[in-house]
């Protein structure tokens, strides 16, 4: 027994489920502040739609980015990991316990990677981006449309279960695809934006139409948040 309920706090994020934070179970704060936390969604579950769907969404967010999350921090508890940054852990996957190497790939990098995800959608999106990033697309693919076919391209080649990527890279951007939930982090490059082609992400309203929803992706894209991560990137 590790505390007066009877249950450790590895059991704690078990019970947890996809559901809430291990944290906000145990009621125990002032120490787990090295905990990665799920980020809120920036906009109601349905007001994405008809791009993507209510129930997609909080699934997806309640309990797919929540199970992630919750793994991470069952992983990294009580190792070195427990305290640096996402960025840190996902570029220097080799200095992670052998042990626990494949949990914090696969569950940090799930946590990094929608973590991006809900932020590089919008309501608001769609249309084509503007300024420096508008700049440095056209410089790099010869334009949006040449883009947008090669980010579709990739998005509907991955095969199973992974993502796509515009990635920046000293300001140089390229179109890249990983599989599960491998992120341009681990190979230095910063993923400025990303889909999600799980089907968890898309199947309940686009079955085995994945080249459907990858068109709809476009008009929910937040191209001015894209914009700010590029210049940030560089
Ligand atoms: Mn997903």
């Amino acid at each position: 027994m590790n505390d007066q309920t009877g249950v450790s706090r590895r059991d704690v994020l078990k019970l947890a489920g996809g559901a809430v934070l291990g944290a906000a179970v145990s009621g125990v704060s002032l120490a787990d502040d090295w905990q990665f936390k799920l980020p809120e969604l920036p906009y109601a579950e349905d007001a994405l739609e008809p791009y993507i769907d209510a129930r997609t969404m909080g699934i997806h967010h309640g309990a797919h980015h929540a199970g992630y999350t919750n793994k991470l921090n069952a992983a990294i508890e009580g190792t070195d990991l427990a305290g640096k940054s996402i960025e840190d852990i996902l570029g220097n996957l080799d200095a992670a316990p052998e042990d626990i190497r494949r949990a914090v790939r696969n569950n940090g990098g799930g946590f990094a990677n929608h973590s991006l995800f809900w932020q590089i959608m919008s309501p608001d999106g769609g249309g084509e981006p503007e300024g420096d990033l508008a700049a440095a697309i056209s410089r790099d693919f010869g334009g949006f449309a040449d883009f947008k076919a090669m980010f579709s391209a990739a998005a509907g080649s991955v095969f199973g279960s992974g993502w796509a990527w515009l990635v920046a890279d000293g300001g140089a951007l390229s179109v890249s695809k990983t599989p599960n939930q491998d992120t341009p982090l681990m190979e230095g490059g910063t993923p400025i934006l990303g889909i999600d082609v799980w089907e968890h992400a898309y199947y309940l309203h686009y079955q085995n139409r994945r080249a459907d929803y990858i068109d709809a992706f476009f008009n929910v894209i937040n191209w001015q948040r894209v914009g700010e991560l590029y210049v940030a990137s560089r």
